[in-house]
Formats: C-alpha cells, sequence, structure tokens
C-alpha cells in the first residue's frame, strides 16, 4: 500500500512509451506528482520542519524500504532503523520546470562536518543525492566521458546532459543544495535552485531537507542564457536517482549506502536512473483534487 505523491506503477501502465528515445532500467515506472503553485506557496523550507509537506501533500513518497542498501559500499550496512530511518517527499512544479523534495533523516550517528564554500564537497556528509536526467536520453554525464577531451571539453560535460545534486540539513553558509558540475555561482541559485535545513538531538540525531533544483536537458556551465532546463509537462518521462549515504564514523567513511534504483555508479551513467512520469496537477491543488487517489487505485 502506498499513498503518496509518488508512485510504484506497472510498466504496462505507458505501454506503448517504452519504445521512445527514453532510456530506462527495470520494470518501474514512478508517478511523480506535480505541486501546484498553490500548494509550493504554503511550503516553507527554511522552517526546519516536514509538517508543511504532510500538511499540504500527504504522506511521504518513498521510505528507507524503498531502496537498496547496496553490500558492496563501505560497511554495506543493511536496513536498520535505529542506525537509519527516514521518509522523503518529491514533487515538481511545471511554471519554474523545478523538481522539489524534502528529507527527514533519523540517524544514529550525525556527520556533518561541511566547512561551507565548496558545494561539490557535500557528498562527503549525511546527506541526500538526487540524481536528474530531464529528458532520459542516459549515458555518461561525466567529464571523463572521453578519455580524448581536452579540460575545458571535460569542464563543458560534466554535468552537461544530466545533473547530480547533493543537498545537507545544516550549513555554516546557509547554501543547503549544490551540484557537482562547473557553474555552481548559477546553477544552485535562484531562480534554479534553493533550500533549507536543520537537525535536532543526537543518538539519534533528526536532520530536515527541503530544497528545489532544475534538471537541464543541456546544461552549458559559463551560459546560463544557452543552457536549455527541461520543459516539464503532464505526462512527461524524466530520469532519476535518488541515493542516501550513511556516515557514522567520519565524513566519506561509508556506513551505508541506500539507493533507489540499486544500480551501480548511477553518479557516472545516467542510463541507470528510474523511469519517473510527470502527472499534472491540472491546475487544481492536492487537498482540492481526488485525482491522486485515482491514480493510486489505478495501479495498486
Ligand atoms: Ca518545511
Ligand atoms: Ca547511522
Ligand atoms: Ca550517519
Amino acid at each position: 500500500m502506498r499513498k503518496s505523491l509518488l508512485s510504484l506503477a506497472a510498466a504496462g501502465l505507458i505501454g506503448g512509451m517504452s519504445g521512445t528515445a527514453s532510456a530506462h532500467i527495470g520494470e518501474t515506472i514512478y508517478l511523480v506528482y506535480e505541486i501546484a503553485d498553490a500548494d509550493l506557496a504554503d511550503i516553507d523550507i527554511r522552517d526546519v520542519s516536514v509538517a508543511d509537506w504532510e500538511d499540504v501533500i500527504g504522506d511521504a513518497a518513498l521510505v528507507t524500504t524503498d531502496f537498496y542498501q547496496d553490500p558492496t559500499v563501505g560497511e554495506g550496512a543493511q536496513y536498520d532503523p535505529a542506525d537509519l530511518d527516514y521518509r522523503i517527499w518529491l514533487g515538481w512544479n511545471g511554471n519554474s520546470s523545478t523538481m522539489h523534495m524534502a528529507m527527514e533523516r533519523v540517524d544514529n550517528v550525525y556527520i556533518n562536518e561541511y566547512a561551507g564554500g565548496d558545494l561539490g564537497q557535500l557528498w562527503r556528509h549525511d546527506a541526500i543525492e538526487f540524481m536528474l536526467d530531464g529528458d532520459h536520453t542516459g549515458g555518461d554525464y561525466t567529464g571523463s566521458a572521453d578519455e580524448n577531451w581536452t579540460d575545458e571539453e571535460k569542464k563543458l560535460n560534466g554535468n552537461r546532459t544530466a545533473q547530480q545534486y547533493v543537498a545537507i540539513a545544516d550549513t555554516p553558509d546557509g547554501r543547503h543544495v549544490g551540484y557537482q558540475g562547473a557553474g555552481a555561482e548559477w546553477v544552485n541559485a535562484l531562480p534554479y535552485a534553493d533550500g533549507g535545513g536543520g537537525s535536532v538531538g543526537e543518538g539519534p540525531t533528526t536532520s530536515i531537507f527541503e530544497f528545489y533544483v532544475t534538471p537541464f536537458d543541456d546544461l552549458i556551465w559559463n551560459s546560463p542564457d544557452d543552457s536549455q532546463a527541461t520543459n516539464m509537462v503532464d505526462g512527461g518521462i524524466i530520469g532519476f536517482q535518488i541515493s542516501v549515504p550513511d556516515f557514522d564514523i567520519e565524513p566519506s567513511n561509508y556506513r551505508a549506502f541506500h539507493t533507489l534504483t540499486g544500480q551501480a555508479a548511477t553518479w557516472r551513467y545516467a542510463e541507470r536512473f528510474a523511469d519517473g512520469r510527470l502527472v499534472g496537477a491540472g491546475g487544481g491543488t492536492a487537498v482540492e483534487s481526488d485525482s491522486w487517489g485515482r491514480i493510486k487505485a489505478s495501479v495498486e
């Protein structure tokens, strides 16, 4: 039973679409629901609380047991709610072409030594990783995909056709979300991205992440004008992947690595992302519309 803005759907639901250019992995297609403008206005990403997400959207889209705990990464710890447990809300907005996420994370040992000033380092700490391939064409999206590239070409092509974002709860410089390519000054800033978060308690620590980012079909790191954000519309297919690392000893020293797709090296290969089918809000808010219930019923 899954009651959320994002649901597992049978592959047959969109049938003929599997023959398109979309790269995809596995049999699962996730339904990702639009958050209408009116609902977004009721979500405060800086209040260090997911109560607004619960009020506006409802239950979390994904929980820890939806993820695969990769036994080959670090200690390879498997699911234990006393070690790491979380809830994730996910949605999109067509007017701003943005993907929105919140996570409430309960972790027995909270490792965050991020010093600020370099968003490319967020992955070393207890955080959440959100990878997007807006048109889901797949491919190696790292700057090392071609060994013959010059340094300039590596910089241009890194995270160009898909993007890996990482968000952190506590940060000394107020910047909570960042991607792994060049052009961080504008890609991670308004209107393309913003975030908030914080944490409370110790042993366990509850940390909160709330943020939005922009998927780009073509991201030119030194030219916002030439970059093309994904045109997000009802019925569109997006590639996405979520990873949740757990560090309990020190930064970069993995206790566990949770991944939604179960695929290795999604930091490199976008064709290993999951398929997400964008479901539009049709102008209605989550509270006003009963379409969510109908869609959920159709896939159970
Ligand atoms: Ca909030
Ligand atoms: Ca832990
Ligand atoms: Ca931890």
